[in-house]
């Protein structure tokens, strides 16, 4: 490249001969080191520093984007939209407690900040918020639409979902009532039969069929024809399901799915036909909730047509605390032995999981979030050695959206002492969530603007630039159950997510990773 630099954002430039910016891009060129590791026969290692050149090509221009939610009038659905609203309009209202006016505190995109370096003068960090690092969507500039099985207007269904003060929703109501969401698919048996009496707002049919998925299409287009939207991202937020069956010949291959809907076989899930009609539309799909929505079959459609899918289940209170108290206790050389967790709840969500079969999905995916921690400390932990852990729930409808999550962390430590962590955390799940949504939408759209070509030394360059896998591992985040690349290892420490996600988006900048060495403060 030339030494051309160009604005990015108002707020800074790279000044670097590996970016140029031109009009429409940001180029970087960025060599990614890490360190291959090989074994003698002696069993003894080989650490050999490795590094591959890579192209980055980033699109600046911002589209016209919109947010489609499968469930649209839940906790979550209301939430999210009402607080767009009150965001877009700088809305305060009166509480108990004073004023308080809108923010989007939650959320890593809109709250925090990444450090760009060093202030040259004074030597003091010079940080920035996340989300003027790469040219991002605005939530304030979402068009929000959706389904939900239940035909409430969305200001009814913020009343129902009971989250949000009064006062507030007394200023977004009106824009709210106009809000309705379109009908959906209803197979019964994937959530609990406690749900029927919501399942009023129905696209024809109990069973899958193509004529389902051809309906989704044709509501994702018309939703972006109607509203004059360049992108439309659409997110399951709907009730838990029950996993499906794996069923080779049906759900194992992209073909065999397919065959499957068009047979109206019953292992197909709503979660799966929105997944499909996405995937075959190029609109990103993401699972906010923890079932099998990505069957292999799923996975496959989705490489084939080149289109975004992340998951699993929004990563919100207790299992956020979770990937980050872990990862440092047994960085800390602590031996983590026990984690007993209890949750209860009383909104819709904790009724539909008060049912076996949907809180069996939530305890898998709350259960197999320490597992990359315990596998990579061989100090404390022998092959197979695991933690005891153990997630309950209960439906407790007088707490409402205000879940209790209480957590005991038992471990052993110096010369057999042990030590005992409890938390008690209290609060909206759904204020919880609703930031993550946002995060998500967010980070997928961007991830479609950008793309990469290896230039490498060590034999792997490519010719043409081409986008990240169809499975957007970098939302891992924002996930308890992050899918990832099929074969590729799956990484739940919360500061390890939060550094991919941090230091790819310095790659497309040309920035190194985030490290905190500081020999500038140590070395003089
Ligand atoms: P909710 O029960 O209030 O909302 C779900 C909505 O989905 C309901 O309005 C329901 O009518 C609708 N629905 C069910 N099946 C549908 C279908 N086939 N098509 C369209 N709409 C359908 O639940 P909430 O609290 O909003 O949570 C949503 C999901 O997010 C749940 O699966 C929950 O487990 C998951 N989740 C929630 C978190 C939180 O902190 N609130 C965190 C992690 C995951
Ligand atoms: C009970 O735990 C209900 C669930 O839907 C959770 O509230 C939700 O999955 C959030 O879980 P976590 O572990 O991220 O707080």
């Amino acid at each position: 490249f030339g030494s051309t630099t160009l604005t990015t954002t108002d707020l800074f430039t790279v000044d670097s001969p590996n970016v140029v910016y031109t009009d429409n891009l940001i180029n970087s060129k960025y060599t990614y080191r890490t360190t291959s590791v090989t074994q003698t026969a002696e069993g003894k290692y080989v650490a050999t520093p490795k590094e591959t050149v890579y192209d980055f090509k980033t699109e600046r221009h911002v589209p016209k984007t919109g947010m489609m939610l499968v469930g649209w009038g839940g906790n979550n659905g209301t939430t999210v939209t009402a607080g767009i609203i009150a965001n877009r309009r700088g809305l305060v209202w009166d509480t108990r407690e004073g004023s308080r006016a809108a923010n989007y505190y939650g959320s890593v995109v809109m709250s925090s900040t990444m450090k760009l370096g060093t202030n040259a003068k004074t030597a003091k960090d010079v940080n920035i918020p996340f989300h003027d690092v790469l040219p991002m969507v605005h939530p304030n500039d979402l068009v929000i639409g959706g389904w939900d099985i239940s035909k409430m207007n969305l200001a009814q269904a913020m009343d129902r979902a009971a989250v949000l003060e009064p006062t507030l929703k007394a200023q977004v109501n009106k824009e709210m009532a106009e809000m309705t969401p379109l009908p959906s698919i209803y197979y019964p048996d994937f959530i609990a039969a406690n749900q029927e009496d919501r399942a009023d707002n129905l696209i024809q049919g109990s069973k899958v069929c193509l004529e389902h998925v051809e309906q989704i299409r044709k509501d994702i287009r018309d939703f972006k024809a109607k509203n004059g939207l360049e992108k439309v991202i659409v997110q399951w937020t709907a009730n838990t399901e029950r996993f499906a069956e794996l069923i080779p010949g049906i759900n194992d291959t992209a073909d065999n799915l397919m065959k499957a809907i068009e047979s109206g076989h019953e292992e197909v899930a709503p979660s799966t036909v929105f997944a499909v009609a996405s995937i075959l539309e190029n609109a990103p799909f993401i699972n906010g909730s923890p079932q099998n929505t990505f069957v292999p079959g799923c996975i496959e459609l989705a490489e084939k047509h080149n289109s975004f899918i992340g998951g699993d289940d929004f990563k919100s209170g207790q299992t956020k605390m979770k990937s980050a108290l872990v990862d440092f206790l047994i960085s800390a050389g602590i031996k983590l032995t026990s984690i007993a967790s209890y949750n209860h709840l009383g909104n819709n969500d904790g009724k539909n999981l008060s049912s076996q079969k949907q809180f069996r999905s939530k305890e898998i995916s709350k259960s197999n979030v320490v597992d990359d921690m315990v596998e990579a400390n061989s100090v404390l932990y022998k092959e197979g050695e695991h933690p005891d852990h153990t997630v309950v729930i209960k439906y407790m409808p007088a707490v409402g959206d205000n879940k209790r999550a209480l957590d005991e962390y038992y471990a052993e430590i110096f010369m057999g002492g042990h030590q005992t962590i409890s938390l008690f955390n209290v609060c909206e799940d759904s204020l919880l969530a609703s930031p993550l949504i946002i995060d998500l939408v967010l980070i997928t759209e961007m991830m479609t603007r950008v793309q990469w070509k290896a230039r490498s030394n060590d034999g792997v360059a490519t010719k043409d630039f081409k986008n990240f896998h169809s499975v957007l591992s970098i939302l891992s985040y924002m996930l308890k159950a992050p899918l990832t690349p099929p074969g590729t290892p799956v990484i739940n420490a919360l500061a390890k997510q939060r550094g991919a996600l941090v230091n790819i988006f310095r790659a497309c900048i040309g920035l190194e990773p985030e490290n905190d060495m500081t020999l500038e403060h140590k070395l003089f």
